[in-house]
């Protein structure tokens, strides 16, 4: 079911800031950077690896707005992994798949993600304490 870990995500404070760390301490490579007002996210795509099946990335996540997950993230638990995102062939089927096996799903249909991805959420509270994302990459 699933193709790749596509990425990390991980709650920052101050984007540009976490950025820079990454770059100079890890020398990671940003390679697309975003805002998506639906998510109230601005965020930054770093590769890790690039493999047959997709890249594997850090994705940074500063929020755009208090209210919004990232947003309350950081007010309850601080800076942070929150997230992890895996690599899939066809979102809309893997969730209805995972929907059948009793799995509460955040997202029915898919969402716009990161780098013209397809994207649905998994309820943390249904995948044991880890907030689960699916990604359906862009066509490259
Ligand atoms: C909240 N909880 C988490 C969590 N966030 N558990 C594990 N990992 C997380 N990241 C737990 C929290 O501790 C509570 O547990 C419970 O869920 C309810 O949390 P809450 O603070 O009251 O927050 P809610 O319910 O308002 O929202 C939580 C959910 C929300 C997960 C439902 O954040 C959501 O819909 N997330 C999906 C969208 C998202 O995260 N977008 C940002 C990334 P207790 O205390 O009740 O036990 S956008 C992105 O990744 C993009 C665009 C991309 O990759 O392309
Ligand atoms: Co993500």
């Amino acid at each position: 079911m699933f193709t790749r870990i596509d990425h990390i995500g991980i709650a920052v404070f101050d984007l540009e800031k976490s950025k820079a760390w990454y770059e100079t301490t890890f020398g990671l490579t940003v390679v697309a950077q975003e805002i998506n007002e639906e998510q109230g996210v601005h965020e930054a795509m770093l590769i890790v690896y690039d493999g047959p099946t997709g890249g594997s990335h850090v994705q940074l996540l500063e929020p755009t707005r208090d209210d919004s997950p990232i947003g309350k993230y950081l007010a309850k638990r601080g800076e942070g992994i929150h997230h992890v995102a895996y690599g899939v062939e066809d979102v809309a089927g893997t969730l209805t798949t995972l929907g059948e096996r009793g799995i509460t799903l955040l997202d029915k249909t898919p969402r716009h993600g990161a780098m013209g991805s397809h994207i649905g959420f998994l309820h943390p509270k249904a995948t044991g304490g880890v907030l689960t994302e699916l990604v359906e990459a862009a066509s490259r």
